[in-house]
């Protein structure tokens, strides 16, 4: 990819700023780098980049990166530049939280400084590949105009002006992610308690969710429509699922994990809502407090 030159700074060598700081290196980007301990910037110094000796030093760049551990170590790491970020454009890809990355923002435009977050859907390895994506949210002129820089990490997405909505997208697709390994580590377990190697489970267990997983666009063409008692949905009484949470007894297993679901699509059974789909299940994580 052609990339119009720019000079980007970056804050935080671990191996996610290493991995950024490479593609723009490799895209022809005049790079500076900074970490706080100094020798994570060996390698790209010997690529080509020019280290910083401290933070106020990495500040004069078109664009600084921040990839840090987590939202102290940002303001660790800003707080005492901060007289140094007027006009500077601030792109935060540590992962924080929604409101981490709100206060953030205003932190930054307190200083004068232009604030892009993003969260990272890859690992260090996928940077630069097509199975990494970065979701952003904040200075729409700041995703315009860096656009091209943005995309030498992974396909960009912009979710708009309100900088914590790239940090709420990460974090909600992280949850599904974490509850799909919990389900496979369950269902490991169970087979498991009865010799199976995980290896074997898991290649069955990827094909089915693989063939499950487009069933989740008609749960949330239901959910957004609002009338759960849709005809042709597996029912919650249907969806029951003590047999599976017997099974998991009777293998000397941990229910905890499918108790948690069972728990979810009872309360929407108790509250009379028997015959409605599966897709209710929404309703008990939307009202944790009320019955349905
Ligand atoms: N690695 C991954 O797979 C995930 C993918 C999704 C996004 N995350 C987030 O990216 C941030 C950085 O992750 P990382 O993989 O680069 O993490 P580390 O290799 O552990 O590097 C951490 C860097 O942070 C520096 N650091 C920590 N605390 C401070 C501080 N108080 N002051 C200054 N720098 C600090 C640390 O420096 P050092 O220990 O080498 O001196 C590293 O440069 C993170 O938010 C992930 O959640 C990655």
């Amino acid at each position: 990819m052609t990339t119009t030159p720019q000079t980007v700074s970056f804050l935080g060598l671990g191996e996610m700023g290493s991995a950024l700081a490479r593609a723009a290196m490799q895209a022809g980007h005049s790079t500076i780098v900074w970490n706080r301990s100094a020798g994570k910037a060996q390698a790209l110094a010997e690529a080509g980049a020019r280290v910083a000796a401290s933070p106020a030093d990495a500040v004069d760049a078109e664009a600084i990166v921040v990839c840090l551990l987590d939202h102290a170590s940002v303001h660790e790491v800003l707080d005492p530049v901060a007289d140094r970020l007027a006009g500077r454009r601030l792109i935060n890809l540590t992962t924080t939280s929604p409101d981490g990355s709100r206060e953030l923002a205003d932190w930054a435009a307190g200083v004068g400084a232009d604030y892009l977050d993003g969260g990272i859907m890859a690992t260090p390895e996928m940077i630069g590949t097509s199975q990494s994506s970065v979701l952003y949210s904040g200075s729409q002129p700041l995703y315009d105009e860096h656009r091209e820089l943005l995309e030498l990490w992974g396909r960009p997405e912009y979710f708009g002006d309100d900088a914590g909505m790239a940090s709420l997208y990460d974090l909600a697709l992280l949850s599904g992610m974490y509850v799909m390994f919990a389900g496979f580590f369950h269902g490991a377990a169970m087979v498991g308690a009865s010799g199976v190697p995980a290896k074997e489970f898991a290649v069955r267990a990827a094909d089915w969710l693989q063939t499950v997983v487009g069933l989740i666009s008609e749960y949330a063409e239901v959910i957004d429509g609002g009338d759960y008692s849709v005809p042709g949905q597996q029912s919650l009484v249907f969806s029951d699922i003590s047999d599976i949470v017997n099974a998991s007894r009777a293998q000397g297993i941990s229910t905890e994990v499918v108790d948690v679901v069972q728990r979810l699509i009872h309360r929407q059974i108790d509250a009379g809502h028997g015959s409605d789909g599966l897709a209710r299940v929404i309703e008990s994580i939307k009202n944790p407090e009320a019955a349905a």
